[in-house]
């Protein structure tokens, strides 16, 4: 699996930087945003070092395929009921900050703080 070492999400994974996590199996890891912008924040995380949805290509369907179907399910774990918003930033003018890919899922009753 591929692993930055400099890559700030890639320590999360290896547990060398403390996590708020909501699950990990052996592909995923979800925790939750250290800078909430609802009520419920979370990351969902390839484990393996992929930059960006940008690098996505067919050998990685099932893993996004994985990542689209987890958000629904952990909302609902987390106690999101009212609906929620799935964000992907790519790339610099996507706004991504952390180039390691991953999908934000935000919910929680209204007013967020962005939007
Ligand atoms: P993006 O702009 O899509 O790259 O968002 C990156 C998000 O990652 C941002 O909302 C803050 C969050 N984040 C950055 N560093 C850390 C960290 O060390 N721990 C956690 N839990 N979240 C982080």
């Amino acid at each position: 699996m591929t692993h930055d070492p400099n890559c700030i999400f890639c320590k999360i994974v290896a547990g060398q930087i403390p996590s708020k996590k909501v699950f990990e199996d052996e592909d995923l890891i979800v925790f939750h945003d250290i800078h909430p912008w609802a009520p419920v924040h979370i990351l969902i995380v390839p484990k393996a070092h992929i930059v960006s949805h940008a690098e996505l290509t067919e050998e990685h369907q099932a893993l996004a395929g994985k990542m689209m179907v987890l958000a629904p399910r952990l909302m609902k774990e987390l106690g999101v009921t009212g609906g929620f918003r799935t964000v992907i930033n790519t790339g610099r003018d996507g706004g991504q900050e952390v180039m390691h890919l991953h999908m934000h899922v935000m919910g929680g009753p209204r007013p967020w703080s962005k939007g």
